[in-house]
């Protein structure tokens, strides 16, 4: 019987926040060298983050919210990121590179 317990309780802790890099309301970007998002479009829900990092040893780039308003990150050098903390609000976003316009990419953010 204690040994069940302690069985459910490892089980309980994997679950918690931060146990794991692998977190269900976070999710990364990617931008590649050829100047795209990867992924280009993505599926995420309100209260979720998403880190942008640059995997192009090449080039600086951005995420800039189209509205200009919504988000705007600066991602400057190789593996270097930046977290959009909390989309707040249902609907589609679409954001590009400032530095690359036609490096296009959209956010699909459900209740
Ligand atoms: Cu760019």
């Amino acid at each position: 019987m204690n040994r069940l317990i302690a069985a459910t309780m490892v089980s309980c802790c994997c679950l918690l926040p931060g146990a794991h890099a692998q977190e269900p309301w976070h999710f990364e970007i990617r931008m590649l060298g050829g100047n795209s998002f990867d992924p280009a479009t993505i599926a995420i829900k309100v209260g979720n983050t998403i880190t942008w990092i640059n995997d192009d040893d090449n080039s600086f780039h951005t995420a800039t919210s189209d509205d200009g308003t919504t988000f705007d990150t600066r991602v400057e050098s190789l593996s270097h990121s930046n977290r959009v903390n909390r989309f707040t609000a249902a609907g589609e976003i679409a954001y590009h590179c400032r530095r690359h316009p036609a490096m296009k990419g959209r956010i699909i953010v459900s209740p």
